[in-house]
């Protein structure tokens, strides 16, 4: 019932089902990008298979041609003439026709990716080990990525611990996000759908389950979506909500609730229980012990694990921080 509840907030570590791509090789195109980032990558891609294939047709005519029939015939005469100035200035101006266009091609599609339109949407993502989190202009909060079809969005981008990126190669789009700045990247979908979200900077142990869903939605059905997830928060009874900031706060990547040993204890059979600190001293797992331990988790460091436990102060409701009790409670 909790997981039906929540299907469309809860991370779920498996990749979105992206539609199928029209294209041989590239992902299926969902943003104004696509064309151009696309063409210039098939430009590149053809205009490489076409050189390398007429370097090696001339060489091996050459090969042929010229191959040694004896060491005295192979002598080249004073009549071969050793320079062309018409051929020389050929095969310098037209490769450089080629850079030139390439760099400008390039240089307008990289200022048009950096350049988000005033009147974009903004939406805030903040890369975390190892989650994304979405923040909407009216102060949800998703582990998911919804965003209306046809319109620009514009994601400004946080770290609250080491490099990470934003990709999403759908929308041919990709951001690191650095930690203790801003940067940002924006897009205009062009298909509704669900599709892939990435993390594409190596930032440790979990980093390939660093994945979140962008979801296009239909005209209206942003909004939609959005009254909808809002009104389901508001009257979440407290263990769902509990249940839905271990899966959207990251806890999940380092507490099990099924018995196993993550970077963190298991959930399961905690409340209750007894603990032994790093310096000896214990306490009875209960309302005040969990909270504290999500607001000042370097105060009581269980025995046996690394301190490693980011503090959540600030980063939880207390409206929240009541629904993970209830949840640890119902772990048995
Ligand atoms: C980066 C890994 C990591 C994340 C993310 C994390 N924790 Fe922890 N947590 C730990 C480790 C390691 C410990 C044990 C050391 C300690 O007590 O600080 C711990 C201990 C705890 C304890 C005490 C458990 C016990 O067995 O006594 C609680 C409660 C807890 N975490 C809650 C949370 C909640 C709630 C979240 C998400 C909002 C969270 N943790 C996210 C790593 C993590
Ligand atoms: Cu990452």
């Amino acid at each position: 019932m909790i997981s039906n509840l929540l299907a469309s907030t809860a991370t779920d570590a498996s990749l979105p089902k992206s539609p199928p791509s029209n294209d041989t090789w590239m992902p299926i195109d969902a943003s104004t990008f696509a064309s151009h980032v696309d063409g210039l990558y098939d430009f590149l891609f053809w205009l490489s298979v076409v050189a390398a294939l007429s370097i090696y047709g001339v060489m091996f005519y050459f090969i042929v041609k010229y191959r040694a029939k004896s060491r005295e015939a192979s002598e080249v005469g004073d009549d071969v003439s050793h320079h062309n100035t018409a051929l020389e200035i050929t095969w310098s101006v037209i490769p450089l026709l080629f850079c030139v266009g390439i760099f400008v091609s390039g240089f307008k599609g990289y200022v048009d990716l950096r350049t988000a339109p005033r009147e974009a949407l903004e939406i805030h993502a903040q890369g975390q080990k190892w989650k994304w989190l979405f923040t909407y202009p009216n102060g949800h909060v998703d582990s998911e990525l919804h965003v209306p079809v046809d319109q620009d969005v514009r994601i400004i981008i946080q770290s609250v611990d080491v490099l990470h990126s934003l990709f999403i190669p759908a929308f041919r789009t990709k951001m690191d996000a650095v930690p203790g700045r801003y940067t940002d990247l924006w897009f205009r979908a062009t298909k509704s759908g669900e599709f892939p979200v990435f993390c594409a900077e190596y930032c440790g142990t979990s980093h390939s389950d660093m994945i979140a869903k962008a979801v296009v939605h239909e005209p209206g059905g942003y909004d939609a979506w959005m009254e909808e997830i809002v009104a389901r928060l508001d009257n979440m009874p407290p263990v769902e909500l509990g249940k839905l900031m271990y899966d959207q706060q990251g806890c999940k990547t380092c507490h099990s609730v099924d018995g196993s040993t993550l970077v963190g204890p298991s959930w399961q059979g905690l409340w209750g229980k007894t603990r032994t600190f790093a310096d000896g001293s214990s306490a009875v797992v209960d309302e005040n012990y969990i909270r504290n331990s999500i607001n000042d988790p370097m105060s009581q460091v269980v025995q046996g694990f690394a301190p490693s436990m980011p503090t959540y102060q600030g980063k939880l409701s207390d409206k929240q921080i009541n629904g993970i009790i209830e949840y640890i409670k119902s772990l048995k």
